[in-house]
């Protein structure tokens, strides 16, 4: 079963509510260590690595100035002409949130599904929109989130401006993109179910498809960019 892009965009623009209801469980914590602050570079790399099988991977630089965060995100193997959301997730207070791996799946369908990587890789902390607001409350407006191109391909770059406790704690946080497609037939569909986050979405349009850890990067390192 599939359903036409503004019925899906319709759905999706209703979901913030229930996302943020469902972001408002506690969420575990990891062995709480605390995770030391860059204090010698404020440039950082995000090697962005396949979840669920997705395919996609990608950069991102992240480069802070005081509290002004500039996010350059070059990303493949993307859904071709979907909307994907992205968001920093993770938290400022000392956990130790990190990207997921497959043994999040905890029903074992092949997916693990944002509700059951948010243990691992935390809350929303910032939405990565095109434009507009970038709060959690944004996690799914996918109308502002950036679409990949007939190859796949995101290209994002925005600066933000950050509170000071991500400023301060902005290597304890990691950079997450969603949206997958395991059927292969190039949209979002309910081959795999339901989104847990509204019954109206498919669990493709919400799963997450990449993550990746911010790294310090010291200047020397080049960019590939695919
Ligand atoms: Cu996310």
């Amino acid at each position: 079963m599939t359903i036409k892009r503004s019925a899906r965009i319709t759905a999706l623009m209703a979901l913030p509510a229930a996302f943020t209801l469902a972001l408002a469980t506690p969420v575990l914590a990891h062995d709480g260590q605390s995770g030391s602050q860059g204090q010698h570079g404020r440039d950082y790399r995000v090697d962005l690595r396949q979840l669920n099988d997705s395919g996609a991977s990608g950069t991102a630089l992240l480069s802070l100035q005081g509290r002004q965060l500039t996010v350059k995100i070059n990303a493949q193997g993307l859904v071709p002409g979907q909307p994907h959301a992205q968001h920093i997730h993770g938290s400022t207070s000392g956990h130790n949130f990190h990207c997921p791996d497959t043994s999040a799946d905890k029903n074992g369908d092949g997916v693990v599904t944002t509700t059951e990587g948010l243990p691992a890789y935390g809350d929303i902390n910032i939405s990565l929109t095109t434009r507009g607001d970038t709060s959690k409350v944004s996690g799914l407006a996918v109308d502002r989130m950036p679409v990949a191109d007939r190859n796949g391909n995101v290209s994002y770059s925005r600066t933000i401006t950050v509170s000071q406790a991500v400023a301060d704690n902005i290597t304890n946080l990691h950079v997450v993109q969603h949206g997958i497609d395991p059927n292969g037939n190039g949209k979002y569909d309910f081959g795999k179910g339901k989104s847990e986050l509204d019954p109206k979405l498919p669990q493709e349009a919400t799963a997450p498809a990449s993550c990746g850890m911010l790294h310090s990067s010291t200047g020397s390192a080049p960019m590939s960019h695919g």
